[in-house]
């Protein structure tokens, strides 16, 4: 049985006052919660102060938005795994779509920062998804180019593209981490188009793509580790959506965003899915 996991990543929100508050008042709400591990990710500077006020065998467990894969050194503006677990870190988030898309971090560079965390006890949420034009593509109608100066062939692609980009960075992510270092993973599906957007998947979305993931994940490492990898699913989930996304066979947990901004919504969420 896969324990539910869901994670607030609170981006570039938040100030000092208000993350302590975010933090406390959401570990008052799920003290009695045991059917439910719960993260929550605030920014790099706020880590400290978030994990020292919540107590150590609380429901609230912290965790980073990213993190450099090298180890402590000349390295200007990033913030190691060694930093992290000295501030009492256990997850970070890696391969986010915005920092996939709007800072240029390649599969490459998330599959290091993912091994990276691994190697020092780190546990990875990895995050996948497709960008709204691939996901757009995938079973339209397409032009193809001029045969001859007469002749334009149009034809059904049935290539889907969905699958093939989840398919790649799952691949390129987890390339030369083990088996067993993988039961410290969390894959995170997260269409790039649902996210802060107001759109999310709908559940059958979901649903299709994180059986997808999890047959991946069978086909790399095998049947068992697929049935025991917890997917996330990401992208404006929030109280309204959650009992239908999480009543889906494959999905095990949410990374939420916009709605873990606040204790009412965020503790609603845990509430549902407990
Ligand atoms: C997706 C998600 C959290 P939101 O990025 O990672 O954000 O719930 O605001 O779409």
């Amino acid at each position: 049985m896969r324990k539910p996991f869901i994670a607030a990543n609170w981006k570039m929100n938040t100030d000092s006052q208000y993350a302590l508050e975010l933090a406390s008042g959401l570990e008052k709400a799920i003290a009695d919660i045991q059917g439910v591990d719960v993260a929550v990710c605030p920014p790099f500077v706020y880590l400290q102060s978030v994990a020292k006020s919540l107590s150590v065998d609380g429901n609230v467990a912290v965790g980073a938005q990213d993190v450099y894969f090298e180890g402590n050194g000349a390295f200007t503006g990033e913030i190691s795994c060694e930093m992290l677990k000295d501030v009492c870190c256990s997850y970070v988030i890696t391969g986010h779509s915005e920092r996939r898309h709007v800072i240029g971090e390649s599969d490459e560079l998330i599959n290091k920062k993912t091994k990276a965390a691994l190697e020092a006890g780190l546990k990875p949420i990895l995050c996948i998804g497709e960008l709204l034009e691939e996901r757009e593509a995938d079973k339209t109608s397409e032009v193809c180019e001029m045969l001859n100066r007469h002749i334009c062939l149009i034809f059904k692609r049935e290539a889907d593209k969905t699958s093939e980009v989840c398919e790649r960075q799952l691949r390129e992510g987890l390339k030369g981490i083990s088996e067993q270092e993988l039961a410290n993973v969390t894959i995170a599906y997260e269409p790039v188009w649902a996210i802060g957007t107001g759109k999310t998947a709908t559940s059958d979305q979901a649903q299709e793509v994180h059986e997808f993931v999890r047959g991946v994940i069978a086909e790399l490492y095998s049947k068992e580790a697929a049935e025991n990898i917890i997917i996330q699913y990401g992208g404006s989930a929030k109280p309204k959506n959650t009992k239908e996304l999480m009543s889906c066979k494959d999905v095990d947990g949410l990374l939420v965003g916009g709605a873990g901004l606040k204790v009412d919504s965020f503790y609603e969420m845990v509430k549902i899915t407990e």
